[in-house]
């Protein structure tokens, strides 16, 4: 190309805010799908459940799971999430099913299933502590990061860890095409707060950016692994520079988000709205200026118990917001789901949602072909 026609592709990817992928080698199709999902910021927000295909809850309110083609957002809607939130919770420790149940087979199965259907999957890992595996995900053994950056037996067997997430990764492949499928990885969320072992109590934001790029590198360099979008998200946040005071830098993560969750509904209400517009304003400046796709990587009001909430508050603080997707977590238990279900109280008002403030669920997002070649 010559000099002069590179210059002006320059010109106008800049202010578009094209950005490339931060893994130079991704698949074609894992980079089809970043560019699909550049494209779709301020189009239409993607609805996401967390594991909405795995299980869920009756009309009577009692739990059901693993039934194929089902999930609760189907049964309301008639389509399935856009995006399917996961865990590998516990793939780390050779288990079959994760910390909530969900065999880790079904998943790859269900994972194959929403790319096959035009849906996509994200990752999130609530492992156990490598420092001592005994330890849970929210066991807070002193200084596990600095340990594991300073000591090489517990490097190596951390890195033993980030092995077998490559192993899954590497073993989700469309039966049609081979090719792998492409998903969102988003490893140590929520590290605003401490309750995980990789808070912000636990480590130095330098030696929580180090970790971070450290465990990119070694999938992308020695594992080979090249199928993950990268996705950065915090907890609440107070202002940008909090924000990115453990942001590991633009070569290290593809989209920023952060979770948020509503509690003390309906009083907070207006805070909460407001708080979250607060936060949704910031992450879209961010993201322009560091060229990342944004999302509300979780959130939710548990059970649900305004029954307007979808177009009250979420659909306020969503609205202009450019984000790529929202998810809310998981249908646990009765007393304890975020996404509405038939018969539950905001079921009506999440349906409204979907067809008032353009929320995109399986078919809508299906029809836009996001890993079109
Ligand atoms: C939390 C709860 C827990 C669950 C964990 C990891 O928010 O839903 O029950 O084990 O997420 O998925």
């Amino acid at each position: 190309m010559k000099a002069k026609n590179t210059f002006l592709l320059l010109l106008c990817l800049i202010p578009c805010g094209i950005m490339a992928q931060i893994d130079k080698k991704a698949t074609p199709l894992t980079k089809q799908l970043y560019t699909s999902l550049q494209q779709l910021q301020g189009r239409g927000i993607l609805f996401g459940h967390q594991d909405g295909l795995a299980y869920g809850l009756n009309p009577d309110g009692s739990r059901w799971t693993g039934e194929s083609g089902r999930s609760d957002i189907k049964t309301l809607t008639g389509e399935h999430p856009a995006v399917a939130g996961w865990d590998l919770g516990h793939l780390e420790l050779d288990s079959t099913s994760n910390l909530d149940g969900v065999p880790f087979e079904l998943m790859r199965q269900r994972i194959i299933e929403q790319h096959q259907r035009g849906g996509i999957s994200t990752l999130s890992w609530h492992l156990n502590n490598p420092i001592d595996p005994s330890k849970t995900t929210w066991d807070k053994v002193e200084s596990t990061i600095p340990r594991i950056l300073s000591d090489k037996t517990a490097r190596r067997n951390y890195q033993a860890w980030l092995s077998k997430v490559a192993q899954f990764v590497q073993s989700l492949r469309d039966p049609q095409s081979g090719e792998l499928v492409p998903l969102i990885f988003r490893p140590y969320h929520e590290h605003t707060g401490s309750w995980f072992w990789w808070g912000a109590d636990h480590c130095s934001p330098e030696e929580y950016q180090r970790f971070w790029r450290m465990t990119i590198n070694y999938l992308r360099k020695k594992e080979k692994v090249h199928n993950l979008i990268y996705a950065y998200s915090t907890d609440r946040f107070n202002s940008p520079e909090h924000y990115l005071e453990r942001y590991p830098g633009d070569r290290f993560a593809d989209l920023i988000g952060f979770d948020i969750y509503h509690r003390n509904a309906p009083s907070s209400n207006e805070q909460f709205v407001k708080d979250t517009r607060q936060m949704v304003t910031w992450l879209k400046e961010m993201g322009k200026e560091h060229r990342k796709i944004t999302a509300i990587t979780e959130t939710g009001l548990e059970q649900v118990t305004v029954a307007n909430w979808w177009t009250n508050v979420v659909a306020p603080i969503i609205q202009g917001s450019d984000l790529t997707y929202v998810l809310v977590w998981r249908n646990g238990r009765p007393d304890h789901y975020y996404a509405p279900y038939p018969s539950q109280p905001s079921a009506q008002d999440f349906l409204e949602f979907v067809a008032s403030f353009n929320i995109l669920l399986e078919n809508k997002t299906a029809a836009l072909n996001l890993f079109k070649k």
